[in-house]
């Protein structure tokens, strides 16, 4: 069993549905054993868009990273994504933060998720549900790195518990 720690975000109207219906998807890929609380968050990046729904979940999953990452690209389609310019807008992204301790770079895939360090709106919901995780390759947990993260706290806010 692999233990794998996935960021869900959508910022297209209607969002807590797109986001139920993840977790539910989600759910045939494995044993999803922690839910994190669903946040609003400001677009980051391109500052240009709509707020976004974001959350983070832990599956336990018998797929191999490969066979998880095309799993998980064609449940984006699935669920209504649509091919848009990066960072723009979409209907479900899902990103592999972390992959058991795996550490793997690679044209189409990078984990654990290059960014993460950088992002509240992934670090405050994986705070909730797994603050010691120790990041592999920065050797710092997931609460320490939120901690050394300078936010805007007004851009993130609960809510659905
Ligand atoms: N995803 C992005 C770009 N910016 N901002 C927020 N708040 N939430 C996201 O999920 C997000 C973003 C690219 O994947
Ligand atoms: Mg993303
Ligand atoms: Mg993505």
């Amino acid at each position: 069993m692999h233990r794998v720690y996935i960021a869900i975000g959508t910022n297209i109207e209607p969002r807590m549905a797109r986001i139920q219906d993840a977790f539910t998807a989600l759910s045939h890929f494995g044993l999803i054993e922690k839910t994190s609380s669903i946040y609003e968050t400001a677009p980051y990046g391109f500052t240009e868009q709509a707020d976004f729904l974001n959350a983070v979940i832990l599956i336990l999953t018998e797929l191999e990273l490969e066979s998880l990452h095309n799993a998980l690209k064609i449940l984006e389609s699935e669920l209504g994504r649509t091919e848009r310019q990066r960072w723009h807008e979409r209907e479900i992204d899902f990103d592999i933060l972390f992959y058991d301790d795996v550490v793997m770079d690679s044209v189409s895939l990078t984990v654990p998720h290059k960014e993460l360090q950088n992002r509240s709106f992934v670090l405050v919901p994986m705070n909730e549900i797994a603050s010691d995780f120790i990041h592999p390759v920065l050797k710092k947990n997931i609460g320490s790195l939120l901690e050394q993260l300078y936010y805007d706290k007004n851009s993130i806010h609960l809510v659905k518990s």
